[in-house]
């Protein structure tokens, strides 16, 4: 059922005084003076891009009376109204991002990292603890492609449920007040034609989440009108099969409302937030007749697509002047007092934008100077100083410094004074790599968790074995690592495709949801996307999922969430807040197109600020398991898929054996060349370095198994040292992950300094793997490959000793 809530009543009849309505309505008015100096500071150079929230002011101020301690926003940049009414953001911050500064006090949401109107409350403390997030309004951190907030959206939501029903949970008061808390989504209409969107609207449903999601229908997604972005004319007749009957408590509540009807809009979110607050029945409110009086953004004018009429309309539907209207034929306040107090607001917002601006140049010109009395000394010296003074006057000169041109400008001090060797050109050479070290610092920092949450923090505890350890199936030993794991710490929660009744299709979870219950160890629907966003929502409040995607191959469809925001979290928020995720996959050697794919370097590339870890073996993956467990770095783990039933002992210490990040292991020591390689391919190499002995060659095989990090101790080198020859094999494409790590060891590791034959890349082909034992073979690396890589290696090396006999 659709409610269409219209709303003619005056002030005197709403739950407000008319202070509190006159609050909120300059709330908006300062909003909107923000984003019409904020286009005007783009227009004028001072900012790069500008996108803001006119047009939408009324409906936000509505919103934020019903949004309370605890509760989460998951939108998008329309939003800066909602969070200005909030009220733990300001103008400042809003200009600040604006401005780009780098000031993580200045810009908390992002420290300068995310363009304007992208926003998040800081999460965790400055030592990386979690804040007590129910005493604070919330806002998880924003995203730029269209819809990537609606994944994350299921898992905000879906944790105040876990809150509530888990009595196991009751104890993380820092989360949660028994699950009262709303999750609140925002979208544009544009964007609800993305699939995200509808995965996320039916997830949220299955789940029964307490969900508030607001559509901002201006009827245009930049210049494309509805018509072409949905089937209906109306959103709401669209998601009408969503909504739950009379007396049925699975569905949505859906609501229509105007966005300029300031009591309707109030009277919507009372209704929807006390239903879903108490119920955990979710809602959708779907306001229409919303205007955008700028235009989509600073990179376009909508004169050259939307009609006259429709401009004329926009005017008169104008939210700020319906309201104001409103307010004076209510008795709210007079039309001359009204207009004052809008001068004053667009008096203190013009100061605010000062002060900001000048926040964002006091340290850069600071920065100038400081540099000016290091370079100076040098100038004077120079041959060419008249240049060089005229350079650094035109610097200090500049109406808009930036450190760039700090960096440009010494570039050339030093080109122009090479040779001129003085102790004061070493004090600038020094001053000049600081002050780029520090920069680099501004904007790299934070991309993994530092200090105690940090996966390289976690001490190394190796398995132990005895005469008495059981030899079991691989996913024996990984259903026992995770036993022991659930049991440890309520805040586990798993779930997948088939993770639940079945305990996954491999068997890791079997038994745990007769043991755990439903909540802990749950089926979620076909939907990795959502999987991966409910996942990451659950870890911004607090809780520890591990999530799984059934096939490697299927981690595409999760991707760009996990890439887009789970990967870049931490540091698109400079350490403002974390998403401890753990994704479980299986991958590698099962034949055919869609079910043995190894595409790890779309992965390893695409998720920088994850580790990427690749086990050999189920006990390896325990470990791992219980490494990430005891971190907070997001993280996924690739299983291999035909290990599941092979024999493995053990550990006696499983639940507590840690397998550290980043650290190879020599499977196999030899002196002549070195293989590296990972997962399923390391059993190939063994194979074939155990055919390569019968002819003379010994062969080291060095197991990866963490392709991010990688090798931080330079294992891999010390073994090049040795044999000066070197192999990188896997079962990605060619120039994929055996090109990262050839990289890493040649590159980074300097690697290149040992070698005595061409480094080789042994990869599965550039297509897909066909399916069959005999399309397998011709697909992917195989022992008899590997043998005749190496042996050629060896023979160009010495041919006499190992002459060719296949060709
Ligand atoms: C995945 C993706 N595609 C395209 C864009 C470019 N883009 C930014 S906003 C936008 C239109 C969104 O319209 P709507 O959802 O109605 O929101 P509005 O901006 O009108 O509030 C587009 C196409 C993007 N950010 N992300």
């Amino acid at each position: 059922m659709i409610e269409i809530i219209e709303n003619t009543r005056k002030a005197v009849d709403l739950p407000l005084t008319s202070e509190e309505i006159l609050q909120d309505y300059r709330i908006a008015y300062q909003s909107r003076q923000a984003s019409l100096m904020g286009r005007k500071e783009v227009m004028g150079g001072k900012a790069k891009f500008g996108i803001f929230g006119d047009g939408k002011e009324i409906p936000q101020i509505a919103l934020a009376r019903s949004f309370q301690p605890g509760d989460f926003r998951s939108g998008y940049y329309r939003d800066q109204t909602l969070m200005l009414a909030l009220g733990d953001y300001t103008l400042s911050e809003f200009f600040a991002q604006l401005y780009a500064n780098p000031d993580v006090e200045k810009d908390p949401a992002s420290a300068g990292r995310a363009m304007n109107a992208h926003f998040g409350t800081r999460l965790i403390n400055e030592n990386g603890s979690w804040k007590d997030q129910t005493v604070t309004k919330n806002t998880s951190s924003d995203v730029s492609p269209t819809a990537s907030q609606m994944p994350r959206l299921v898992g905000l939501g879906y944790a105040s449920r876990l809150y509530r029903e888990l009595e196991e949970l009751k104890g993380f008061s820092q989360f949660s007040n028994n699950g009262n808390e709303i999750a609140f989504g925002t979208i544009g209409n544009a964007s609800s034609a993305e699939g995200m969107f509808w995965e996320a609207i039916n997830a949220i449903g299955v789940l029964q989440s307490p969900v508030v999601m607001s559509i901002w229908d201006d009827e245009y997604g930049i210049s494309v009108p509805n018509e072409y972005q949905l089937a209906r004319e109306s959103l709401a007749e669209m998601l009408s099969g969503f909504s739950r009957k009379p007396g049925e408590t699975r569905g949505y509540d859906i609501y229509v409302v105007k966005a300029w009807d300031y009591p309707a809009l109030l009277e919507t979110y009372a209704r929807a937030t006390e239903i879903a607050r108490r119920d955990h029945v979710p809602a959708i409110v779907h306001v229409i007749e919303v205007t955008q009086p700028q235009g989509h953004s600073t990179s376009g004018s909508h004169e050259r697509y939307k009609s006259k009429e429709r401009l004329q309309w926009e005017q008169e539907f104008d939210g700020l002047k319906k309201m104001r209207e409103w307010m004076i034929s209510s008795d709210v306040i007079s039309e001359e007092s009204l207009a004052k107090l809008e001068e004053e607001d667009r008096n203190s917002v013009e100061k605010i934008r000062d002060d900001s601006w000048e926040d964002l140049l006091r340290p850069i010109r600071a920065q100038v100077a400081e540099m000016s009395l290091v370079a100076n000394p040098v100038i004077q010296k120079s041959a060419g100083s008249e240049n060089l003074k005229k350079d650094l006057q035109k610097l200090q000169n500049k109406p808009i410094p930036s450190r760039r041109d700090i960096m440009t400008f010494l570039h050339n001090v030093l080109l122009e004074t090479r040779g001129e060797q003085s102790p004061e050109r070493e004090k600038l050479v020094a001053w000049r790599q600081s002050f780029n070290e520090e920069n680099k610092n501004v904007y790299g920092s934070h991309l993994y968790c530092e200090g105690d949450a940090s996966a390289l923090s976690v001490a190394e505890v190796k398995a132990e074995f005895s005469e008495t350890s059981k030899s079991m199936n691989g996913f024996e030993v990984l259903n026992s690592c995770f036993d022991e794991a659930m049991r440890r710490d309520p805040r586990i929660i798993a779930f997948g495709e088939d993770v639940g009744y079945l305990g996954d299709v491999n068997q890791g979870f079997k038994g745990l949801q007769a043991k755990f219950g439903e909540l802990r160890v749950s089926d979620t629907g076909i939907r990795e996307c959502t999987i991966m966003g409910q996942a990451i929502g659950m870890a911004v409040r607090g809780l520890r999922p591990i999530a799984e995607i059934q096939y490697l191959d299927y981690v595409l469809y999760g991707l760009q969430i996990l890439s887009d925001d789970l990967a870049c979290l931490h540091w698109r928020t400079k350490g403002g807040q974390k998403a401890p995720v753990i994704v479980r996959t299986r991958g590698h050697r099962l034949e055919g197109i869609w079910h043995a794919g190894s595409p790890m370097a779309a992965i390893i590339h695409l998720l920088r600020g994850m580790h990427v870890l690749v086990p050999r073996n189920m006990t390896q993956a325990a470990g791992f398991y219980n490494t990430l467990l005891q971190s907070e770095d997001p993280a996924i783990v690739v299983e291999v898929l035909n290990g599941y039933r092979m024999k493995e002992k053990k550990p006696d210490n499983l639940a507590e054996f840690t397998v550290p990040l980043g650290v190879p292991e020599i499977l196999r020591p030899g002196k002549d060349v070195t293989i590296v390689t990972y997962g399923a391919c390391c059993r190939i190499a063994e194979e074939a370095a155990q055919q390569l002995s019968k002819v003379d060659i010994d062969v080291e095989v060095i197991d990866v198994q963490s392709l991010l990090p990688f090798d931080l101790d330079g294992v891999i080198l010390e073994s090049l040292k040795k044999t000066n020859r070197i192999v990188f094999l896997d079962e990605d494409v060619p120039g994929g992950t055996t090109a990262y790590m050839m990289q890493e060891v040649l590159e980074g590791q300097k690697g290149y300094y040992h070698l005595d034959s061409e480094p080789r890349t042994l990869s599965a082909k550039p297509h897909r793997p066909a399916f069959g034992s005999d399309g397998d073979y011709w697909s992917k690396p195989n022992v008899e490959e590997v043998f005749e890589t190496v042996y050629e290696l060896m023979h160009e090396y010495d041919p006499l000793r190992y002459p060719l006999f296949l060709r």
